[in-house]
């Protein structure tokens, strides 16, 4: 090799290496981003008080602990650091429970540890023998693995670790996602690619995702997975699907994850073959005891089952004239040997009933009360309507004291703006949760309604749809990423901040600049807000467009069924806008207490952000800003638009803050939310002209297209549908 062909070999080496070693910032990490820890003075503090860990046992999940604080230490610390099984005299950081660990068991924890449960923990700096120590400390293993990834997030966030004092156990008992995956990879409302559950290959074939969803999971709390759609196939029931089905439940268990399925109530016809699903009948009875048995036989710790029956065509126990009860109670009886559950969603709304949609899940389940059995929860979305971008809370909370009413949360975006806008979900899930039901007076929050607190219930739960898919970063919008991480904290514990947890996931995702994090958390908070006013503000809802769910459709009318149409729920005529709820309309605000009842019934008393969703209101009438409502709205419209663009300017501003593939990604999506949020403004401004009959206010921004052409975009292969 000649000296210029040794140099220019050379020099591709390097170039190599620089690439090899410059690893692009593409998302696929999430919050999970092990790097050097930046401020010098806590990297100090971190060596010292954990460059030695002892984690002693060698089962599945202490395995992981040891791996993820191998792996996550080594990265933030810059140098190896070995975790050893044994106690030596320079451990330094000590994880496990007192019947794994002689050093845990040592330091006398149990009256500590009895406050934390099964799933809490303990993260103390503590002094033995002379010795300081930072300790892991926990009931069970899992509860170690959770200590584990709190620790990592203090340090990803670089907190403070000297004087450590923790005492955290999950308000929440389960934490479940929902996938709604269909077997051929599609996902129903998904916006990030194709399901991650690799049906085809598996169960052979293990892909390293899974295994990252395990551990982004694990870190902030999720402890159970519903692989399948509510729209369910029953072909997952089958021993061909059951056998991958048991691959990736192998996979989770160490993380401390159950896997669930979604039950086709129809199956004993689809499957075995009888003539009738009835849940009554003694050998569709015989038939899911075989099939919940035979479950087990692959899935020992199997978490039971999600059920959508009797709703948008889907089988259930009103086929057979059976009760929503009837239909749980049967599925319940056969998973309680095993300690399973059912989870029957409270989604339903009858195709025969005329009555206003938002009143039909309490009609039905509400007299059901005090008739399921144990291990049923009821799953109730967060409003009655369907993961509007608002809704007030669910009518179901607070009033069926004796089930265990399970919160149902929709972390992708279906009516938010998909995969395209940033929407930080926590101030809406908050929203919710702190809502007061006044079921047992002042304080009975929707939050002690699911925790099971306010009616003393063993069990209790949170789902959130999920967001995920096989896309490189998970979540189509990198800010996607924050609702699946904000649904895990939440379901842990509601009492943190929209802000904090924005913070945390800010620091972990990006980095923790004291002139970014300020920033990026504002256009955060702000987010939902603005979607809610370019969407539908002032308690509009249901106003997209059909099907796809996109872009607006206020116009959409003459479906099958009135209350798939945006007429039916903004009812805009030429004197006014808005869905009475009252007593002189639907009457569905008689479905919450009395004191809820006092300050909606009321238009000047209603908070605006609902007033159009109990109220149907004069174009005329006066609105706290002292504008008209026609005003008003057309204000608020605009205001959605200039949030987006406010937005849009301090992303710009952190140009050189966030690395530049990362950055570039979020401005293209943000130009996106700002052409659809005026998509939204116009459109909906126009078609409600033509009823109001009033202009746009001289100083607001003039719509760019007419009715006509808005009325005409048809967008074609939507994602999710
Ligand atoms: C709606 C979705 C639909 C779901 C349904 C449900 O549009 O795809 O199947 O909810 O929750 O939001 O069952």
């Amino acid at each position: 090799m000649s000296k210029t062909h040794l140099f220019r070999f050379a020099f591709l080496l390097f170039l190599f290496f620089c690439q090899g070693n410059a690893q692009a910032e593409d998302g696929y990490r999430l919050w999970q981003r092990y790097d050097l820890v930046q401020d010098k003075e806590r990297l100090q503090q971190y060596r010292k008080s954990l460059g030695q860990v002892v984690v002693q046992g060698a089962s599945p999940t202490l395995t992981v602990v040891k791996e993820e604080l191998e792996m996550a230490l080594t990265g933030l610390l810059g140098s190896k650091v070995a975790v050893s099984g044994a106690v030596s005299k320079k451990a330094a950081l000590v994880a496990g429970t007192p019947a794994t660990s002689s050093l845990v068991k040592d330091l006398s924890l149990e009256p500590q540890l009895k406050e934390v449960g099964q799933e809490g923990f303990l993260l103390l700096s503590q002094k033995h023998k002379g010795k300081s120590y930072t300790v892991i400390a926990a009931n069970t293993e899992k509860g170690v693995l959770y200590g584990t990834f709190h620790l990592l997030r203090l340090l990803k966030t670089q907190q403070d670790i000297q004087n450590l004092k923790v005492s955290n156990s999950p308000k929440t008992k389960l934490r479940i996602l929902n996938h709604w995956d269909n077997l051929d990879r599609t996902v129903e409302r998904g916006y990030a690619g194709f399901s991650i559950w690799d049906w085809h290959k598996l169960p052979d074939y293990i892909d390293q995702r899974y295994l990252d969803y395990a551990r982004a999971n694990a870190s902030i709390g999720i402890n159970g997975t519903v692989l399948t759609n509510v729209n369910a196939n029953s072909l997952v029931l089958t021993p061909e699907y059951l056998k991958k089905v048991k691959a990736l439940a192998d996979v989770f268990r160490p993380y401390g994850i159950k896997v669930y399925l979604t039950a086709r109530f129809s199956s004993p016809i689809e499957l075995g073959k009888l003539k009738t699903a009835d849940p009554l009948n003694p050998e569709v009875k015989e038939w899911w005891k075989n099939k919940v048995n035979e479950i087990y036989t692959y899935v020992p710790d199997f978490g039971g089952f999600t059920v959508k029956a009797n709703s948008e065509g889907q089988p259930g126990p009103q086929n057979y004239n059976r009760s929503h009860a009837d239909g749980a109670n049967m599925l319940a009886e056969v998973l309680a040997p095993k300690g399973g559950i059912v989870m029957w969603r409270a989604f339903v709304y009858d195709n025969n009933v005329p009555d206003d949609r938002h009143k039909q899940a309490y009609t039905e389940f509400k007299p059901l009360d005090g008739t399921f059995k144990g291990n049923v929860m009821v799953q109730v979305k967060n409003g009655a309507i369907d993961f509007q971008p608002r809704e007030p809370f669910h009518p179901l909370f607070g009033a069926m004291p004796k089930t265990p009413l399970m919160m149902e949360f929709q972390i992708t975006q279906e009516y938010l703006g998909q995969g395209t806008h940033l929407a930080y979900l926590a101030p809406m899930f908050k929203e919710t949760l702190e809502a007061d039901t006044y079921a047992k007076g002042k304080g009975s929050t929707v939050a002690k309604v699911v925790d099971g607190s306010l009616d003393r219930h063993p069990i209790s739960g949170m789902a959130g749809v999920a967001n995920i898919g096989n896309d490189i970063n998970w979540t189509s919008h990198p800010f996607g990423q924050a609702n699946w991480y904000a649904f895990g904290r939440l379901a842990w514990d509601y009492d943190l901040t929209s802000e904090a947890i924005a913070d945390e996931w800010i620091k972990m995702t990006f980095s923790s600049s004291p002139s970014l994090v300020p920033a990026v958390r504002k256009m955060m908070m702000g987010s939902r807000e603005a979607v809610v006013n370019y969407m539908t503000p002032m308690g509009l809802h249901h106003l997209m467009g059909w099907s796809h769910h996109y872009g607006p459709g206020p116009w959409i009318k003459d479906k099958p069924r009135a209350d798939w149409t945006s007429v039916y729920y903004h009812r805009a005529t030429e004197k006014g806008i808005g869905f009475d709820r009252t007593k002189t309309g639907s009457n569905a605000l008689s479905q919450y207490a009395p004191e809820v009842q006092a300050q909606w019934q009321n238009p000047a008393t209603c908070p605006e952000e609902f007033l159009l969703w109990f109220h149907h209101v004069a174009w005329d009438a006066k609105t706290k800003s002292g504008r008209t409502l026609w005003d008003e709205l057309c204000y608020r419209y605009s205001g959605g638009v200039d949030s987006v663009r406010t937005m849009q300017k301090t992303w710009d501003s952190l140009a050189g803050q966030v690395d530049k593939e990362r950055h570039h990604q979020v401005k293209q999506y943000l130009a996106i939310q700002e052409k659809d949020a005026r998509w939204w403004r116009d459109a909906c401004l126009l078609y409600f002209q033509t009823f109001s009959k009033r202009p746009i206010p001289q100083e607001l921004e003039k719509p760019q297209g007419t009715l006509e052409e808005y009325m005409k975009i048809e967008p074609k292969f939507s994602p999710g549908i």
